[in-house]
């Protein structure tokens, strides 16, 4: 897809454009899962269409929030759990961006779970890549949400005795209006997911596979996937909530049980998203608080206001 430039040209979207002009030298381990994920979404952008000016990436704390560090585009790396509130508030202010979050699956399951819970429920327009390394990987390797029942680690010396999050059927029942899952063996897939996700009007849910071979050399991510859509075996109606959720629940357990089963599990392109349903109940300010910075007048007074007001 095509941008414009500041003189009104048209012009192509190259995925260069998305490496930070100075780049910084990554400090993920060699064969981590998570340069995947900044490749794929590199190549995802010039799909959307969206120039690193009109893109706002958000991120939490652990190695996957680093991802703001490596991507150029507007950045804003929280806190841990947080980076779903910050996307929120940033999609409210200015509906023009495009909101990406993104975390790991301490960050998003965890710490943040119960963001997760209620972003999805209200739909709100915007992205949410979740690194799944089945563990912590920044504080070396401690038992996640994703880990499987009997995983050994220093928190958990004789197994998580835990059964593990299921993030799809979370996401499906939570609210989310588009739900998926890739791994960063398979960087085809995963690129056409994000930007599926990304063209997406609501809240779109992209659980990512990601490898940490420094801390978790058990984990499933690495073996063969199968892309549901493209096998004879899935077959299935994405739009429909029932038989979506029978293929989450089959593709949870296949995970922990060696097969790792990838692709789009649901999809509902009627449903409003927050920002919709706000402005249909006329709830939502005709012009967005992005906007109203560019009116001097109008944020000195409402200042002098409230300064008055507060003495
Ligand atoms: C509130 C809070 N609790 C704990 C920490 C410590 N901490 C920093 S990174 C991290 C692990 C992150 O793991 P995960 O979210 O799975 O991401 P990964 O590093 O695996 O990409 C933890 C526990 C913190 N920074 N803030
Ligand atoms: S510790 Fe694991 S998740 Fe973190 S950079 Fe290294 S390989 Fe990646």
């Amino acid at each position: 897809m095509s941008a414009f430039n500041a003189i009104g040209e048209e012009r192509e979207i190259d995925r260069d454009e998305f490496t930070p002009e100075i780049e910084p030298q990554a400090t993920w381990c060699p064969g981590c899962g998570d340069f995947g994920v900044l490749k794929a979404l590199k190549q995802a952008m010039p799909e959307v269409g969206r120039t690193p000016e009109e893109t706002l990436l958000v991120t939490g704390i652990g190695c996957s929030g680093k991802l703001s560090s490596y991507f150029r585009s507007y950045g804003f790396h929280s806190i841990h759990g947080r980076s779903l509130p910050v996307a929120r508030a940033a999609k409210l202010a200015n509906p023009d961006l495009e909101v990406i979050a993104a975390g790991g699956d301490g960050d998003g399951y965890g710490i943040g779970g119960n963001h997760f819970m209620h972003t999805a429920r209200e739909n709100h327009d915007m992205t949410y890549i979740v690194f799944d390394n089945e563990i912590f990987g920044l504080t070396k390797g401690q038992t996640s949400p994703t880990s499987p029942k009997g995983h050994k680690s220093k928190t958990q010396p004789h197994g998580s005795a835990k059964q593990p999050i299921r993030p799809l059927s979370l996401a499906l029942t939570s609210g989310a209006s588009y739900v998926a899952r890739t791994a960063a063996v398979n960087p085809n897939q995963a690129k056409e997911i994000l930007a599926e996700a990304m063209e997406h009007d609501g809240f779109a849910h992209v659980d990512f596979l990601t490898q940490c071979p420094t801390w978790n050399k058990d984990a499933k991510q690495y073996v063969p996937y199968i892309d549901v859509q493209d096998s004879d075996d899935y077959d299935f109606d994405i739009t429909d909530r029932g038989e979506a959720s029978e293929m989450m629940q089959e593709a949870e357990d296949a995970l922990y049980e060696g097969t790792v089963l990838t692709g789009r599990f649901y999809r509902d392109a009627d449903r409003p998203s927050y920002q919709e349903e706000k402005q249909a109940t006329g709830d939502m300010p005709e012009e967005p608080l992005a906007e109203r910075y560019f009116d001097e007048d109008y944020e000195w007074e409402r200042s002098y206001d409230l300064l008055e007001r507060h003495k």
